[in-house]
């Protein structure tokens, strides 16, 4: 069942890497581990482009992060565009940064580190004309263009801090980032494109401008379609970038200002801004994004993630850019115009390295093997997945069908909160087991707690904590330091907890079981059960609603929703598309319920504490294994709920 999977020898062989044996790795850990604030400050001298090199590592830790957040390398100064631009210049100024492939196959631009230089130093300049300036906050809804990672850059050669908001998010959504973040600028494009169909993003800007003001709206013309337009407030793009002028002096920033904020969902309440720092997550992503994909200067590197998420960041934009790689940022989705998509992407761009998601993987494989085997995919080297835990039966397929044995899968554990990888294989020293994330990281020091403060010892199961301070790790949310801490130190004294569970085998491997807390990863993407909960209480036919997760064969997990109506309330044929309208429109196109169940009632204790445990029990199609209901104040409604329940098509 849970057989080792050796490096495979191509993989291994001329690996340019400092960490590729075994020996190598063993000795960065013993190093990291002894020495952690040593061992980083090497590496960020020698690994990141410095105006003032810092002469310390960290400072603090998570016992006094209330008072005082700790702190990397402060008193370093860079401007992290250095790094992922101007040194690249003298060394591989016409190599190209950013492959772009658009939505139609084919159709593809290409960037060398001079043009993407020169295009960061142009918009960065404009920007400073719509009064951008260091420590200001942007707000980026775009799609999958080139443009998207040239605002992030040209943010941070301003020091300004970008905050990317995917461009599945509704108005809604996206008013509350721009208020939440005090944005003064919006960079949007008139339209995006995914699998044939245009996404509206202007439109969906303006609808959530109408009560939330930014000073300027930055617009890329990238489909020509008709936009709405804002005298004063809306700038094209094409008139006033191109003729910014191509070069920018960096802003020179210290090593621990904000370099962006990112939202990602909770367990309750609304998204959290995640704000990262310069130094240490430019550290972070340009040391992972080199070891554990052993990424050399002739790859050929597609992460086919999208630039709204932490992924996008970390191992599209900064980390590989930062490794002066080449790295490929893909407009479209994995089955437009077939399912051979990506292999297509891969034979005509002789991909060497390519970064998934379990669900693409799982969606690609129920067409068989037909539709891989169809095209070339000699060139893969590293087979690289993340988001969210992949069965051994996607990662078998991805293995053998899509590599054909000759790469290695490195299953990459990490969250926004973490900036970069955390539990990982490397892709030349690491024997991999199909489903698990493997090893930590050097200086990663995962602890497994059963309970809350047993802390267990070799093999067992339970919570996954980190227990010291890293680089890539978020400082604070934005705007809320509280909820921070409250978030993450708390459950834990002296530990960062993650929200996830874990099991450790007796190799000392780890298996990431999912979530602990009421956040849901359907599809990568991930949610909070409680936005679900607000979006579907906001209809005026629903009395209250119970969000949970339930396992899903495609999405990893679906969305099951219990809703109780309004007295009188009869649950018509069309409830369940109006309720989604009602999520499309408060959260976004990506938030969906797959199952409404709707019940008279949901099970509570007698404080009125809706017992979830019991809901996603029932979701799971365990009815039996209910627990304890003696706390509960009515427990008729757990047996309508069951009856109910196995009445719904899964
Ligand atoms: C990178 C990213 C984070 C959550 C995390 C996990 C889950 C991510 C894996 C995984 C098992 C993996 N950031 N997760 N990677 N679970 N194996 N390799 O996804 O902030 O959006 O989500 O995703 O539950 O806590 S995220």
């Amino acid at each position: 069942m849970s057989e080792t999977v050796p490096v495979p020898d191509r993989v291994r062989a001329g690996s340019p890497s400092k960490i590729a044996s075994r020996a190598a790795y063993l000795d960065a850990v013993a190093h990291a581990t002894a020495d952690p604030s040593g061992y980083w400050l090497h590496q960020a001298w020698e690994r990141l482009q410095w105006r003032t090199p810092p002469t310390h590592g960290l400072k603090g830790d998570y016992h006094s992060v209330l008072e005082r957040p700790f702190t990397w390398f402060d008193d370093g100064e860079l401007n992290v565009t250095e790094t992922c631009l101007d040194r690249h210049l003298a060394t591989r100024a016409d190599k190209t940064a950013i492959l772009w492939e658009g939505d139609e196959p084919g159709q593809s631009r290409r960037l060398s580190y001079a043009d993407l230089h020169r295009e960061v130093c142009r918009a960065a300049n404009a920007l400073a004309g719509l009064g951008v300036g260091k420590g200001d906050r942007v707000v980026i809804y775009m799609g999958m263009v080139p443009e998207a990672a040239i605002a992030m850059l040209a943010c941070a050669r301003l020091g300004a801090v970008h905050s990317v908001v995917f461009g599945g998010f509704s108005a809604d959504s996206l008013r509350d980032r721009v208020a939440d973040s005090g944005a003064k600028v919006l960079i949007t494009q008139d339209e995006g494109r995914r699998g044939g169909k245009p996404v509206p993003l202007k439109a969906v800007v303006d609808d959530a401008l109408r009560d939330q003001a930014v000073d300027k709206v930055l617009v890329y013309r990238h489909t020509g379609s008709a936009v709405n337009w804002t005298a004063g407030r809306d700038v094209w793009w094409h008139e006033v970038v191109p003729g910014a002028g191509d070069t920018r002096k960096a802003e020179v920033c210290n090593a621990e200002d904000p370099l962006f904020i990112l939202y990602t969902s909770g367990s309750t309440g609304k998204p959290k801004g995640l704000l990262h720092t310069c130094a240490g997550y430019l550290l972070w992503v340009t040391w992972t994004c080199q070891v554990t994909f052993d990424l050399r200067d002739d790859d050929v590197y597609a992460c086919v993630a999208d630039v709204g998420w932490i992924t996008g960041h970390s191992y599209i934009v900064y980390g590989p850019l930062a490794n002066g790689a080449t790295t490929t940022m893909f407009e479209s989705i994995p089955t437009y115009p077939d399912p051979g998509r990506y292999w297509d992407l891969v034979q005509r761009h002789r991909i060497t390295i390519l970064y998934t998601a379990p669900t693409a993987l799982r969606a690609l494989a129920a067409y068989g093997d037909g539709p891989v085997k169809k095209y070339d995919r000699s060139s893969l080297r590293v087979l690289g997945t993340v988001g969210e835990p992949i069965n051994p039966d996607a990662w078998r397929w991805y293995h053998e069908v899509v590599g054909e044995e000759r790469c290695t899968v490195v299953d990459t554990w990490w969250q926004t909160e973490t900036g970069g990888h955390m539990i990982t294989p490397i892709a030349p020293v690491t024997a991999t087991k199909p489903g698990s994330a493997t090893l930590p990281v050097p200086g990663v020091l995962p602890v497994v707690f059963d309970g809350r403060d047993h802390i267990l010892v070799g093999p067992g199961e339970g919570k996954l904590c980190i227990a010291h301070p890293w680089p890539g790790q978020a400082r604070t949310v934005w705007g809320d330091h509280e909820r921070y801490v409250q978030t993450y130190f708390t459950a834990y004294k002296g530990y960062y907890f993650t929200g996830d569970g874990v099991r450790r085998d007796k190799d000392g491997y780890y298996w990431i079981t999912g979530r602990v807390d009421d956040v849901i990863n359907v599809s990568g993407h991930r949610m909070g059960t409680a936005e679900f909960e607000s979006a579907l209480v906001s209809a005026d036919e629903v009395a209250e609603a119970a969000v949970v997760g339930y396992p899903h064969d495609v999405k990893g997990q679906g969305v099951w929703a219990y809703v109780v109506l309004q007295p009188g309330t009869v649950p018509s044929h069309d409830l369940p598309a109006r309720l989604n309208g009602v999520c499309r429109k408060v959260i976004g196109a990506h938030a969906r319920v797959d199952i409404f169940q709707f019940v008279p009632g949901l099970p509570k204790t007698r404080s009125g504490k809706v017992m979830r445990r019991i809901l996603r029990k029932v979701a799971e199609g365990m009815p039996e294994s209910l627990g304890d209901l003696s706390t509960l104040a009515d427990p008729g409604v757990v047996s309508s709920i069951v009856d109910g329940a196995a009445q719904v098509q899964r």
